[in-house]
């Protein structure tokens, strides 16, 4: 089915600052949803909070927003009772690996069926520029005065660390990868993560548009095959001069998504497989 991009459109003022890397990953979003035939109700986004968070609320799709840090927990929920939606988990790396970092952790153990997309500007945006854990060493911000005293964590050794079925990178400066890397991410049951890259021209002046475009290379195209683990990990050790982004990795051997899982098939769901939106009615007026 050829859906219209237009359907994605929200008449609603957009706050991100001039330059924010957040209106390319919005384009591409919408993008690959329409060009996937999805329809607006059959997506949902579950946002944390920060500017990345913010996300939810400037297509026109299901939304939940939630607290800071909490997106996967909501997320996993969701997965287990709406069968049949594309559900996608949007936050920031503050959001994600600092105050949500333990359930990162334990979504891609239990391999939800969610996409987990994480803004990575290498900064808190919204509270205005204080430092996060993928901040670099030495990078002066309002609560590093003096300089990072901490290295920058690696979201995608992490990952791989965990054997999440699929760990990928992009950066917002290359829709075409983004996009690509998307569609395959949707299409597939279980847990898909992408960390993307993305400049935070307001609080992070090391970190550019032009500071990822000089580095960014796509491992894919170099010919790295995403079902090999350990190549994989070799990869994400790079991180300078030149920093790796593309498909890391993709589990040949797909483990069940935590629906089937938790509820012995993975076409069933815990309110069935038909979504009733006037259902919701009747359970409003038993409870006002
Ligand atoms: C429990 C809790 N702690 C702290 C905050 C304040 N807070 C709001 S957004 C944010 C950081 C956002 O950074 P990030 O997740 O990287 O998103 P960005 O704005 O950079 O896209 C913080 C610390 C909060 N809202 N709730
Ligand atoms: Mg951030």
């Amino acid at each position: 089915m050829v859906v219209d991009i237009k359907e994605y459109d929200l008449d609603r003022e957009i706050t991100w600052c001039p330059g924010c890397g957040n209106f390319a990953i919005l384009d591409v979003l919408k993008n690959s949803l329409a060009g996937m035939g999805l329809s607006p109700h059959q997506v949902l986004v579950v946002a944390g909070i920060g500017q990345a968070g913010k996300m939810g609320q400037h297509f026109r799709t299901n939304t939940l927003h939630v607290l800071h840090g909490r997106l996967l927990p909501v997320a996993t929920g969701a997965s287990l009772v709406h069968n049949g939606l594309k559900i996608l988990a949007i936050g920031g790396d503050g959001d994600g690996y600092a105050e949500g970092g333990n359930h990162l952790i334990h979504a891609a153990r239990r391999n939800i069926d969610v996409t987990y997309m994480v803004h990575n500007n290498m900064i808190y945006g919204l509270t205005k520029g204080q430092a996060s854990p993928t901040s670099e060493h030495s990078i002066k911000t309002p609560t590093t005065p003096q300089g990072n005293p901490l290295e920058g964590l690696n979201p995608i050794s992490m990952l791989l660390g965990l054997k999440a079925g699929f760990v990928a990178r992009s950066f917002a400066g290359d829709k075409e990868q983004l996009g690509a890397i998307l569609k395959k991410a949707l299409q597939k049951p279980g847990f898909a993560f992408i960390d993307i890259l993305q400049q935070c021209p307001s609080f992070n002046k090391v970190n550019t548009f032009r500071w990822f475009k000089e580095r960014v290379y796509d491992i894919n195209e170099e010919g790295h095959d995403p079902s090999d683990l350990e190549q994989a990990f070799r990869l994400a050790q790079q991180w300078g001069e030149k920093i790796p982004t593309g498909i890391f990795f993709e589990d040949p051997e797909p483990k069940p998504g935590f629906r089937e899982a938790v509820l012995g098939d993975k076409d069933r769901s815990i309110t069935g497989p038909e979504l009733n939106p006037l259902a919701i009615k009747e359970i409003m007026e038993e409870h006002l």
